[in-house]
């Protein structure tokens, strides 16, 4: 059930250029950075941070993408850890800057699949983390370096993140089950 709206296609677009220039301003060498989408919807959200640095900075960062499924019954309960299906990454990670990029951030069990996963690539000079949304819940010592919007949520609640690219629309909605 549908219970607001909390960001519309202007606010998601001021968020995500806001989160470029932090990049921007926090990484040592833009040439050395290595931005990689988690699945659906970490993916246009990490291709829109690099047209924004190049649109900001003439520099073309890399990108590429990350596919990690979540085992589960519902949505809020965890059985299993989540499972990587990418089975190579197109680029040499080795001392570069590498930044994470999904859309919503709950237990961070997925972004401790993600650094698994990119330890098995290279061995990079630092790892971080971008989200549009931190909807809070951590279950394990995982924090974002940059934040799109803080939504403290309960349980029972979900985020439901439109992207033009995927969705046809752009927003983030909020539901109750
Ligand atoms: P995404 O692949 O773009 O991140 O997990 C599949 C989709 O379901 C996700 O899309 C996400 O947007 C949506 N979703 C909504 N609530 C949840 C949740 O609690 N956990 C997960 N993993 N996905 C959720
Ligand atoms: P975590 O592994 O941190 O529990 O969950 C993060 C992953 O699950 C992200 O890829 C994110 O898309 C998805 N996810 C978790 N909770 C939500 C939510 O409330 N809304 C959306 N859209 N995705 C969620
Ligand atoms: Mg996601």
């Amino acid at each position: 059930k549908l219970k607001a709206q909390l960001m519309d296609d202007v606010t998601v677009k001021r968020a995500l250029t806001r989160l470029s220039y932090e990049i921007i301003e926090k990484s040592r060498d833009l040439e050395n950075v290595v931005l990689i989408g988690i699945k659906t919807r970490g993916v246009p959200i990490a291709e829109q941070i690099a047209a924004n640095i190049e649109t900001h900075t003439g520099v073309k960062v890399q990108t590429c993408t990350l596919d990690i499924t979540f085992y589960r019954d519902d949505l809020t309960k965890r059985h299993d850890l989540p499972t990587v299906n990418t089975q190579t990454l197109p680029v040499d990670l080795n001392d570069k800057e590498v930044i994470l990029v999904d859309d919503v951030l709950f237990t961070g069990r997925t972004v401790r699949a993600a650094i698994d996963a990119v330890f098995r690539f290279g061995r990079p000079a630092r790892i971080r983390l971008v989200v549009l949304v931190d909807r809070g819940h951590r279950e394990l010592p995982i924090r974002p370096d940059f934040v799109g919007k803080n939504i403290p949520t309960s349980l029972r609640e979900i985020i439901a993140v439109h992207l033009e690219a995927v969705d046809g629309k752009t927003n983030v909605e909020i539901y109750e089950q």
